[in-house]
């Protein structure tokens, strides 16, 4: 295993560069950014991105379309929302759209595929000579909830009675975290609760730091206190490369666990800090630390996954989570642009 070596970003005039670590890039005649049907020969980045100040990235084309239609709204820009075209129309792989300075774009499900999309937007705000970027994955999670962790007496006992006051009287609960509450991420942790990324380059493993901005975290939690109508909190989030039995799922086609062994682990991830898991944060973090990039990670979780592993909500009711990391995350934008 090999660590990787620590990067000093560049500046220009005290703006912070969005930084790509290849020698080999300045030797290209073109690059085409070929998943996002852009390049340097046949679109003017500069032109078109050099005012990017804010990146959003979360996984599915829809949500990231309807994600920049509100901010559309949110910043009283002219014109319909509706007609927005998608830059990446040419392909089907990933859509991206633009308003003002915010760049919204989808990176479909998993580390390689955010990884693809990150590639080519990093270079494609490098070419675009965009500074001061701050870039934020919106998604959705499975939460970790510790209410349940050691029955409540009410649950271990006969009686089948919960009363609001019980409720509100267990100190544990009002720790835990419920369906729909939004998770700010602090550190972006491995399957094995660790800092850490690790990428296979040729035939070696290099491992890479999955630190986040903590000031642009701080930030988003000073904005959650003015939304009312959702719980957030800050913890670890665990980035598997599995949705069923890399997340300790009992539903998948293959399972060879008990409930025991995994509930079992999951109580060790809630333990080691761990609150939600998805299927992004740890590359998205390393990959945009390296470039200069300020990242933070704000999930929804759309389950407990120590209550279960089907998601059994209603689509109106996932559609409104949904909502809910892209109401923090105008609130942000707005705030630095001095509109809110
Ligand atoms: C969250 O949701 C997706 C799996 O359903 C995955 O992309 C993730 O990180
Ligand atoms: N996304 C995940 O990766 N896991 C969940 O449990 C829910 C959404």
């Amino acid at each position: 295993l090999l660590p990787d070596s620590s990067i000093e970003n560049k500046s220009y005039n005290g703006n912070r560069l969005v930084y790509v670590k290849n020698p080999h890039l300045d030797l290209m005649d073109e690059d085409i950014l070929y998943h996002l049907d852009l390049g340097t020969k046949t679109h003017n980045l500069p032109a078109m991105f050099g005012d990017i100040k804010f990146v959003c990235v979360g996984g599915s084309p829809n949500r990231m379309k309807a994600f920049a239609q509100f901010m559309h709204k949110e910043l009283g820009l002219e014109g319909d929302s509706k007609d927005m075209k998608d830059i990446c129309a040419g392909t089907d792989r990933y859509c991206m759209y633009k308003v003002g300075p915010v760049l919204s774009i989808s990176h479909g499900m998993g580390v390689p595929s955010i990884s693809i999309m990150l590639h080519e937007l990093i270079k494609l705000l490098h070419h675009a000579k965009c500074c001061d970027v701050t870039i934020i994955r919106i998604g959705t999670s499975g939460g970790l909830d510790m209410i349940f962790l050691q029955p409540p007496p009410w649950k271990s006992s006969n009686i089948n009675m919960t009363t609001h006051s019980q409720l509100e009287s267990n100190s544990v609960l009002n720790m835990g975290i419920e369906p729909g509450s939004v998770v700010i991420t602090d550190i972006a942790v491995n399957s094995f609760f660790k800092p850490q990324f690790e990428q296979v380059i040729l035939d070696n493993v290099v491992i890479r730091s999955t630190e986040l901005d903590q000031d642009l975290a701080d930030e988003l939690l000073e904005c959650s206190r003015h939304i009312k109508n959702f719980p957030t909190l800050v913890g670890h989030t665990m980035c598997t490369y599995d949705f069923y039995e890399g997340q300790g799922r009992l539903d998948g086609a293959l399972c060879s666990f008990s409930n025991e062994k995994k509930l079992e682990y999951l109580k060790r991830a809630h333990n080691a800090g761990v609150r939600n898991i998805e299927m992004e944060s740890t590359v998205f973090a390393a990959m945009c630390r390296l470039c200069g990039l300020k990242a933070a990670v704000v999930c929804v979780t759309l389950l407990d996954r120590l209550e279960g592993d089907q998601i059994t909500a209603s689509h109106e009711v996932l559609a409104e989570y949904q909502q809910r990391p892209q109401q923090l995350i105008a609130m942000l934008i707005k705030k630095r642009l001095g509109l809110w």
